[in-house]
C-alpha cells in the first residue's frame, strides 16, 4: 500500500466528534470495503463524495440490479462484504431481484439504501417507498438508522451481520440523517470463530464413518465459505470415500482428484448420482440439501433409502430441514472437516477394508459417465431432433466441451438460468474452491454477467467467463457499458439459440409445441458489443470455440470485455420443472383444444 491509501486506510482513533456522512465512511473502512456498486444518487452525495479520501473506489453501473449482483460475485469470491448503493425509492427497488439472488446464494452482501427524508417521511414526496417491508424477507439483517447518532454503531453492525449470519443485510438511512456533527467512536468488527460444533456430536458422527462400508461425502457451499476447501479433502483421504458436489457447487472439491465424483442435481453426475445411491453413511459437510438441488434426475431417484445422514452446517435452521437427518452437526464446516479427521486417524474403519473393492466400483461408475458424455453429442428426442437436423448451428453439447476443453486454469464461471447454461453442469469442472457462481436457488436470468463483472473485480487476475442464455443476456447486457467505461475484462459465452429454451422446452413436454413469447428474433449480439466499446465475435464453428475464448480471455488483460455469440441449434435437454408442471386439463368448452 503507498502512503496517500495507506492514511485513506487509517480509522479515526477514540471518539471524536464528526459529521454522520464521515462515521459511515471511516464504519465502511474499518469494516474493510474498498469497492461500492452503485449508481450516483443525490441521497448519499454527502458520504460518497469522500469515498476517494478514504481509499473506497466506487463503480458506476448501469443497473442497481447489476450493482447488486456485482456486490455479490465480489462477495462469493473473497468472501468478504460485497456492497452495493443507491438512490432512494427506485434506486433501492431496482435491488431486489438481486438482493433475493444473494440471499439464496449465502452472499454477505450490504445493500445500504439511503432512504427519503425523516421529516417528510410519510407525506408522499418524491422518491419515497416504505423500504425495509420489500426486503424483508430477503436479508438477514436490517438495520435502520434511527437516529444520525446511532450511524457508524448500526452501520457496523449490518456488515458484522451480514458474516455472521452469511447473507445479505440493509442498511436503510433516511437521507437527512447523513447531515450533522456529532460524538462518534468507529467500532471494530465482530467476527467470530464458529467451531466444530459440540463434542457428543462429533463422537457419534465419528462412530458411524468408522463402521460405514460405503461412506460417500457431499462437499456443498459450506466448504466454500468456510475456507474448508483442503479440510474436505483430509476428510475424503482418511476415509477414501467418493466425494459428490452438492448442485452448482462444482467447485468445492478437486474435479481432478481420484475421489471427485461430480456434482449431484440438475444435469449433474450420473456418476456421482450411482455412488451416493449405493452409500450407507452420507456426510452433508456444509450443505443444506436444497430440495432442488436432490431431485431425482436422469430418471433416476438415486438418493439412498436406508443410508445414515451425518449433517454438518454452521446454519442452525437448515439442519434436518430437508432430508431427514441421524446425527446433527451445528458447525462450521472446515472445522468439522478437520475434528473428524483428527477422530478417524485413532479409530479402525471398517470402510478400509473394502477401500479396493469401493473404489473399483466408483471408477467404474465414473468411467461409465465420461464415456456417455463423450459419445453425447446432441439430444436424442423427437423434437430436438427435428429442429437441429435443418440447422448450420452447433450442437449444445459439442459447444460446451469445446469450451471445457479450452478453459484456462484458475477461470471463474458464472452460469445463467436457461437450457444450455444448465446442461453445462455437465461440462464444468473445478480444481479450487470460489469459482464458480451458479444463478442459485433464486434462480434469475441475468444473473451471471454482473455477477462475473464483481467477481472480476474482486480477483482481477482471474479469468472471469459468463455463460448466459440469449433470452437472458437481454436481461443484463446493460452492463457492457459499465465494463467498456471502466475497463473491466471479462468474457460473455452468449448461447444464441435464438428462443427462451427451457420455458419452450415446457411447451414441447406439456403444451403440445403450442409455443407463446419463446421464439426470439435476434439483433447481432456481437455487433451490439462491438457499439457499446467491447468486443464481439460470432461463432458459428466447433473449431472456432476453443481460439475465441482463448483470445477472449487474453484481451481481460487490457481490461477489454468479448462478448462470444455462439450460434446453437434450437434443440434442448432435460427441462428443469418435470417435478412441478402438469399436464394442462381444460373444462370450459372455449379451451377445448389447449390440452
Ligand atoms: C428473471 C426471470 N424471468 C423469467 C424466468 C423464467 N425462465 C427460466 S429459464 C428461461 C429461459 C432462458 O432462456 P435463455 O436465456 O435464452 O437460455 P436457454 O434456455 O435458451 O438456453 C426463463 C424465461 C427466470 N428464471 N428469471
Ligand atoms: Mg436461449
Amino acid at each position: 500500500m503507498n502512503k496517500p491509501m495507506e492514511a485513506a486506510r487509517m480509522v479515526m482513533p477514540g471518539r471524536q466528534k464528526i459529521s454522520a456522512s464521515e462515521a459511515f465512511v471511516e464504519t465502511l473502512v474499518a469494516q474493510g470495503v474498498t469497492d461500492v456498486f452503485g449508481i450516483v444518487g443525490s441521497a448519499y452525495m454527502d458520504a460518497l463524495d469522500i469515498f476517494p479520501a478514504a481509499g473506497i473506489r466506487f463503480i458506476p453501473v448501469a443497473h442497481e440490479q447489476g450493482a447488486a449482483h456485482m456486490a455479490d460475485g465480489y462477495a462469493r469470491v473473497t468472501g468478504r462484504h460485497g456492497v452495493c448503493i443507491g438512490q432512494n425509492g427506485p434506486g433501492i427497488t431496482n435491488f431486489v431481484t438481486a438482493i433475493a439472488a444473494a440471499y439464496w446464494a449465502h452472499s454477505p452482501v450490504v445493500a445500504i439504501t439511503p432512504e427519503t427524508g425523516s421529516m417528510t417521511l410519510g407525506l408522499g414526496g418524491f422518491q419515497e417507498t416504505d423500504q425495509l417491508p420489500i426486503f424483508s424477507k430477503i436479508t438477514k439483517f436490517q438495520a435502520h438508522v434511527n437516529n444520525p447518532r446511532r450511524m457508524a454503531e448500526l452501520t457496523s453492525r449490518a456488515f458484522d451481520r451480514a458474516v455472521l449470519e452469511m447473507g445479505p443485510v440493509q442498511l436503510n438511512i433516511p437521507r437527512d440523517y447523513f447531515y450533522g456533527e456529532y460524538d462518534y467512536e468507529i467500532p471494530a468488527p465482530i467476527r467470530v470463530e464458529r467451531g466444530a460444533g459440540g463434542s457428543k456430536s462429533l463422537d457419534a458422527a465419528a462412530k458411524a464413518l468408522a463402521a460405514a462400508k460405503f461412506p460417500v461425502i457431499i462437499a456443498g457451499g459450506g466448504v466454500i465459505m468456510s475456507n474448508g476447501f483442503d479440510a474436505g479433502v483430509a476428510l475424503a483421504e482418511a476415509l477414501d470415500a467418493p466425494v459428490c458436489n452438492s448442485y452448482l457447487h462444482n467447485d468445492s472439491f478437486p474435479a481432478r482428484h481420484r475421489l471427485a465424483c461430480g456434482p449431484l442435481g440438475y444435469h449433474g453426475s450420473k456418476a456421482a448420482m450411482q455412488i451416493i445411491n449405493q452409500a450407507d453413511v452420507i456426510v452433508a459437510l456444509g450443505s443444506r440439501l436444497g430440495p432442488f438441488g436432490v431431485l431425482p434426475q436422469y430418471g433416476f431417484d438415486y438418493w439412498p433409502k436406508n443410508a445414515r445422514l451425518i449433517q454438518v452446517d454452521a446454519d442452525a435452521k437448515v439442519l434436518g430441514l430437508v432430508k431427514k437427518t441421524d446425527i446433527t452437526i451445528w458447525g462450521d464446516a472446515r472445522d468439522v472437516a478437520e475434528a473428524l479427521t483428527a477422530r478417524l486417524k485413532t479409530m479402525t474403519l471398517a470402510c478400509h477394508a473394502n477401500r479396493a473393492e469401493r473404489l473399483a466400483r466408483a471408477q467404474a461408475a465414473k468411467d461409465t459417465w465420461a464415456m456417455e458424455l463423450q459419445t453425447w453429442n446432441a439430444e436424442a428426442d423427437q423434437w430436438s431432433q427435428e429442429v437441429a437436423s435443418g440447422s448450420n448451428y452447433m450442437h449444445p453439447r459439442q459447444m460446451l466441451r469445446e469450451l471445457e476443453k479450452a478453459m484456462p486454469e484458475h477461470a471463474m464461471v458464472s452460469t445463467d438460468i436457461g437450457n444450455i447454461c444448465q446442461v453445462a453442469n455437465s461440462y464444468l469442472k473445478f480444481n479450487e474452491p470460489r469459482s464458480m457462481f451458479g444463478a442459485m436457488m433464486f434462480g434469475n436470468c441475468g444473473y451471471a454477467f454482473p455477477t462475473m463483472i464483481g467477481c472480476k473485480l474482486a480477483a482481477p487476475d482471474r479469468p472471469a467467463i459468463a455463460y448466459v442464455g440469449d433470452g437472458a443476456w437481454g436481461i443484463s447486457f446493460n452492463e457492457l457499458l459499465t465494463c467498456a467505461r471502466e475497463k473491466i475484462g471479462v468474457t460473455v459465452c452468449l448461447f444464441n439459440n435464438e428462443q427462451w429454451g427451457a420455458e419452450k422446452k415446457n411447451h414441447v413436454d406439456f403444451y403440445s409445441n403450442r409455443f407463446l413469447g419463446v421464439n426470439l428474433e435476434n439483433p447481432s449480439f456481437a455487433g451490439i458489443a462491438r457499439a457499446f466499446g467491447c468486443e464481439g465475435v460470432r461463432v458459428d464453428r466447433l473449431e472456432d470455440v476453443g481460439p475465441a475464448l482463448r483470445a477472449a480471455v487474453k484481451a481481460q488483460a487490457e481490461g477489454k470485455t468479448t462478448v462470444i455469440e455462439l450460434m446453437c441449434t434450437r434443440e434442448l435437454g432435460d427441462p428443469f420443472r418435470r417435478d412441478a408442471l402438469q399436464v394442462p386439463k381444460r373444462v370450459l368448452a372455449k379451451y377445448k383444444g389447449y390440452e
